[in-house]
Formats: C-alpha cells, sequence, structure tokens
C-alpha cells in the first residue's frame, strides 16, 4: 500500500495524513485555490525524494510539488478532485543543506527547499550576495522559484532566476537522480536539462539540489520615490536613468490607489501624493555611496516633478515597505484575481491606460489595483470584486496583453490561474513541443497534473 511505502521512506511522522495536518498545504497563499489531497510527504534528502516519487509513480499516484508556497498561480496546491484521485503533496522544506560559499567559483550548493533569506544572508555572510530578491523572500524557496523562473525587484540588474543556475539536481518521477552540481563555466554538451527545468513548474522532475551563481556585494544603496506625469513619462524617465546612473539595481513602478492603499494598511503616510499620474522607486546600488549620484540624475531628468530621497536605512525600508507591501494590503481587502503580464516596453503605456476600460466593460463594480517591475514592463494587474467574471476578466485582461505582443506570465508562471491560456502566449507548435518534453520525463502524467499544461 502506498501508505507504507512512504512511510518506509521517509518515517511515519513525515506522512502526514490527517485532514488537520494537511489543511495548510491545500489551499495557496492568496486563498483562491484549494484542493484536496490523499496525504503530506516530506522527504529530507534527495534520496528520499526519489523514494516519494518512486513509490507514488508505482502506484500510479499523482504528486503535487510545494515549497514555501507563496507561489501566485495555483501551481503548489491541489487541484479540487474526488478523494480517490487526490495526489500526494511533496513537501521540499526539508532540504535545507547550505553548502560552502565558494569564493573562486563564486557560487554555491543549496538544496531546494533552502528559503531565499536563509541563501542571502549565507552568501553575504561570505562577504556575497545573491543576485536575486523579492517580497516573499522569507517563506519563497529557491526550488520553487527555480520552478516559476521567478524574477523580483533586482532583474534589471541580475536578471531572473533561470540566470543564477549553474547546475542542477533532480528526481525524476520512476525514482531516477539526473544531477549536474560541478558548476562548469561552460558545458557544450547538448541539451540544458538544468535551464530546462527552470520555468517547468514542477511538471517535469523534483529539483533536490541547485548550485546558484553568487554576485559582487553592494553595501551602499540610495533609494528615491519619483512622482511622474504617467506611465510613458516613468518609460522615458527609466532611460534616462539607465544611462545615467549604471549602479541602478531596482526600477518599480506605482500607482495611486495601491500606494494609499498600502499606507493605509501599514500605517503611514503616502509620499508625494497627488504629484502624479504614476511613481517610480528606484534604487541605486554600489561599492561606494551613490546617494549623491542619484540626486545628479534626478536633477537632470525633466520627467521628475517631485522625488522623495531616502536619508536613511529606515526611509528606505519605508519607500521600499510601500511598494512590497502592495500584495499584502491588497489581500486585506479581499481575494483578488491576480495576472502577471509584461509587454514590449514601448507599449507598457497603452497597456495601463486601456485596462480599466477593459475590466469595468465586464464587471464595472470591480476595484483595480496594479503595478509593477518597471524595466520588464512587467504589470501586476490585481483584480478585486470580479463576481462570478473572473474568467470573462481574465480572458479579457489577457487578450489585451497578447494583442500588445506581451507574455500571458511574466514571472510568476502559469500554473493552475493561466494553464487554459496558454495558446495565446505560445504557438500550437510550441505547446506541442512542450507536452512532447512533459512526456519524456513523466510519461504517466502525474507530476502536477493540470499545472502549466491543462
Ligand atoms: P511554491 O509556491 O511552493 O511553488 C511554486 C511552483 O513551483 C509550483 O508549481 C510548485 O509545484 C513548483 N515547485 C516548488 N518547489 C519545487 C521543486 N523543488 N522542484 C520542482 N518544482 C517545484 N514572484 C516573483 O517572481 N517576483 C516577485 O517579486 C514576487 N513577489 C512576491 C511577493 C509576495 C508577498 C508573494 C506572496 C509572492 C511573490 N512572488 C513573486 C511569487 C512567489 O514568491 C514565487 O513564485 C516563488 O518563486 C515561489 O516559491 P515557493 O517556494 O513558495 O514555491
Ligand atoms: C511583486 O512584485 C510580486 O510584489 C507580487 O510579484 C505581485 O501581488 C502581486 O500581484
Ligand atoms: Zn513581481
Amino acid at each position: 500500500m502506498l501508505v507504507d511505502a512512504l512511510r518506509t521512506v521517509v518515517g511515519s511522522e513525515h506522512v502526514l495524513l490527517d485532514a488537520d495536518l494537511r489543511a495548510s498545504h491545500e489551499t495557496d497563499w492568496t486563498g483562491r485555490f484549494t484542493g484536496t489531497s490523499c496525504a503530506v510527504v516530506r522527504p529530507a534528502s534527495t534520496a528520499e525524494v526519489a523514494g516519494v516519487l518512486a513509490a507514488c509513480c508505482e502506484a500510479r499516484v499523482p504528486v503535487v510539488v510545494q515549497g514555501g508556497k507563496t507561489g501566485l498561480v495555483g501551481g503548489s496546491v491541489p487541484a479540487p478532485v474526488k478523494a480517490e484521485s487526490a495526489p500526494v503533496v511533496l513537501l521540499t522544506t526539508r532540504l535545507t543543506e547550505l553548502g560552502q560559499v565558494s569564493q573562486t567559483s563564486r557560487q554555491v550548493t543549496v538544496g531546494a527547499g533552502v528559503t531565499l533569506a536563509a541563501l542571502t544572508a549565507h552568501a553575504r555572510a561570505a562577504g556575497l550576495d545573491f543576485g536575486v530578491d523579492l517580497g516573499a523572500r522569507d517563506s519563497a524557496t529557491v526550488g520553487g522559484m527555480v520552478a516559476t523562473n521567478a524574477g523580483g525587484i533586482r532583474v534589471i540588474r541580475h536578471g531572473s532566476m533561470r540566470e543564477q543556475v549553474a547546475g542542477v539536481e533532480a528526481a525524476l518521477m520512476d525514482g531516477r537522480v539526473i544531477s549536474r552540481l560541478d558548476g562548469l563555466a561552460k558545458d557544450s554538451t547538448g541539451y540544458d536539462i538544468g535551464h530546462l527545468l527552470a520555468g517547468s513548474e514542477g511538471t517535469l522532475a523534483v529539483i533536490t539540489r541547485l548550485r546558484l551563481r553568487l554576485v559582487t556585494a553592494e553595501a551602499e544603496r540610495a533609494v528615491a520615490m519619483i512622482g511622474v506625469q504617467d506611465t510613458a513619462s516613468a518609460v522615458e524617465l527609466l532611460a534616462e536613468l539607465r544611462a545615467a546612473l549604471p549602479g541602478l539595481s531596482a526600477a518599480e513602478l506605482c500607482f495611486g490607489p495601491g500606494l494609499a492603499l498600502t499606507a493605509t494598511n501599514l500605517g503611514v503616510g503616502v509620499p508625494l501624493e497627488g504629484v502624479g499620474g504614476a511613481y517610480v522607486l528606484v534604487e541605486v546600488a554600489g561599492e561606494a555611496d551613490p546617494l549623491e549620484d542619484l540626486l545628479v540624475a534626478l536633477a537632470a531628468a525633466e520627467q521628475v516633478l517631485d522625488a522623495t530621497v531616502a536619508s536613511s536605512a529606515a526611509e528606505r525600508a519605508r519607500l521600499w515597505a510601500l511598494r512590497e507591501g502592495q500584495t499584502e494590503a491588497i489581500s486585506s481587502i479581499g481575494v483578488p484575481l491576480k495576472l502577471d503580464v509584461s509587454v514590449p516596453l514601448d507599449r507598457l503605456a497603452e497597456l495601463v491606460d486601456r485596462l480599466p476600460a477593459v475590466v469595468a466593460a465586464i464587471e464595472p463594480a470591480a476595484e483595480l489595483v496594479f503595478f509593477g517591475h518597471l524595466a520588464e514592463a512587467n504589470l501586476h494587474i490585481n483584480v478585486l470584486r470580479a463576481g462570478d467574471h473572473v474568467e470573462a476578466v481574465t480572458e479579457a485582461v489577457l487578450a489585451l496583453v497578447a494583442g500588445l505582443r506581451g507574455s500571458i506570465s511574466s514571472e510568476h508562471g502559469v500554473g493552475r490561474a493561466k494553464a487554459a491560456w496558454l495558446g495565446l502566449s505560445r504557438s500550437s507548435a510550441e505547446i506541442d513541443v512542450m507536452r512532447s518534453i512533459k512526456t519524456a520525463f513523466d510519461p504517466f502524467g502525474l507530476l502536477n497534473p493540470g499545472v502549466l499544461l491543462s
């Protein structure tokens, strides 16, 4: 019987069968996606992950892979299925190995269940840093971040998760393990399976360990919130600041409603209230204090209507909280429909301008809150009170994005939330190839069924 096999692999205390113990693993961070599992299993090593997968494969029981459960597209929780076809949830949070940082290669090997915060602290303790950062840093795991090809607030400087991957170890559904953790700087021996797993959303294999690149630590930072006329001005400002500030490490786009909601949620004031139609939070990083360079660049940029420049670490944190706190502030007033999209940078203003009418045409009572990562033209569209029109709003917004030659998922992945709309961003030839790859890794279709490929 499967439960006995799982207990043999991980020990009885790590096979959770009680509904109460399973419950928190069956509903996602947003509260929008909820389903049923038959068991939650917590392996602590690569061999145990492989053993769990082999047992499930043998029993033909599906497996949902779960890391920190901060994903925003419903990919790490089970679907609402009948009890007899409920999957096992495989939890990776006990895979917490933190290897020694190599100063020569500037790489480190870590377990897939290590949180971003733990990895960053580990890299900093060795005098280096990790290139990706995002608001869910205390819970998001590096395995989940590679699986979704997470982006975050420093993509402008260091790229997304895929770019940080120097090697991957992963367990296949049949229990075999593939491992390339030597961190070779050059390797042209055919298909790069590790990079293929970046963005695979747990549909191909379970990532167990990662060899990750580290970056130079830049201790000095300057942060400003800038009021500009509108989104088009924000895009123009970005071009000016990129040219003037080689150390530009973040450029985030905010709007009045999101800032006001977040300020209320945090109990702080709104900086630059009413100054413009859009706001840009910029951060410049360097080994020497970049504040003077930032002030000179802001004084020279004609798009700047007004700006608040942080003069202390506490002020920097307050400005960042107004940007990073938007996700929690939105969740504090309801369960949002989240649509994470990107368009070519020169179409971003058009997207922002057309969005409200597209949503209002379907549900006039819906509340729209959006913000995003300016340099990647990545807009996080949150729709509250969409009522019974969640599907219609999704359809209309994603069609608008596709019409602007954009992507229906910029950095959160496709998950269950957007699997039905994958054809808006990928051709049928691409989807055919993706299905063939899925079959090659997982011939019985047991890993994260319904995620990415509907
Ligand atoms: P989970 O949610 O557990 O899983 C996500 C997906 O990865 C699922 O499909 C799961 O099956 C799969 N998976 C997890 N672990 C593995 C593994 N070891 N092997 C194979 N597949 C696996 N995302 C961004 O890109 N940028 C942001 O700025 C950002 N900010 C956020 C802020 C907040 C407040 C929150 C709540 C989320 C934010 N996110 C952001 C989304 C989220 O943090 C990322 O998607 C993150 O990468 C998910 O990591 P996780 O460990 O929580 O994965
Ligand atoms: C962010 O950039 C995250 O803060 C979350 O990607 C986005 O809540 C969202 O829509
Ligand atoms: Zn984001």
